[in-house]
């Protein structure tokens, strides 16, 4: 498999499992897993050939780790990212010191008036790494970093939740932990 076809396949498994599984034909369960055999059946008869070789390959060589297998290899999740309601049943964790959010300058008054909201996906993300936070931010337009005080959410009662592929999450950043990095 080629990049160009890995990346489309890829694209193909973010929209089933994170916000469209109708697109295959499928319903994920609650946790957020898809049946392996529905999804390649489902798939197929939308013109997307997938094998288990195929699906395995793409979660194995996706960088950012965007999908999981179950043990049995018999069901695949999404890690994260998602906008269908779906309970991953992570566990809430501390959080490091600080945390960063990349974004766009044009988005920056909307974020300084009301803080940092899921928008269309379940949470906001957040990373521990400005280099992360960067080329998430730079998808948007012009980058420009957030510094998030995490500890002191979570000194103030609020849920961090870490996914398997070390994205960080939480409902909402208000505007008073909120500082831009220059
Ligand atoms: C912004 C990718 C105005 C927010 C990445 C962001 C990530 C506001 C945009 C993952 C706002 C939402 C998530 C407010 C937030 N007013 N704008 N009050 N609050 N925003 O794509 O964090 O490739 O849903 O700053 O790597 O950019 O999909 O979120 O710019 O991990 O696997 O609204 O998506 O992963 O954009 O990216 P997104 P994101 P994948």
């Amino acid at each position: 498999m080629n990049e160009k076809q890995n990346t489309k396949v890829s694209k193909f498994l973010s929209l089933v499992l994170r916000h469209n599984p109708s697109v295959a034909q499928i319903k994920l369960n609650d946790e957020g897993w898809a049946n392996i055999e529905e999804l390649i059946k489902g798939s197929r008869q939308n013109g997307m050939l997938l094998d288990l070789d195929t699906i395995e390959i793409i979660v194995n060589s996706c960088k950012k780790q965007r999908f999981s297998l179950s043990e049995d290899k018999t069901q695949i999740r999404a890690n994260q990212g998602h906008s269908l309601k779906v309970d991953l049943k992570l566990d809430r964790v501390k959080p490091p010191q600080f945390l960063y959010h990349g974004t766009a300058t044009r988005f920056l008054d909307s974020i300084l008036k009301d803080g940092l909201k899921p928008m269309k996906r379940h949470h906001v993300h957040l990373s521990q790494e400005m280099g992360t936070a960067s080329s998430v931010g730079k998808r948007h337009g012009k980058l420009i970093i957030l510094k998030i005080d995490a500890y002191q959410m979570h000194l103030d009662g609020l849920a961090f939740y870490l996914s398997e592929n070390n994205v960080w999450l939480v409902d909402s950043v208000s505007v008073k932990y909120i500082s831009l990095v220059d």
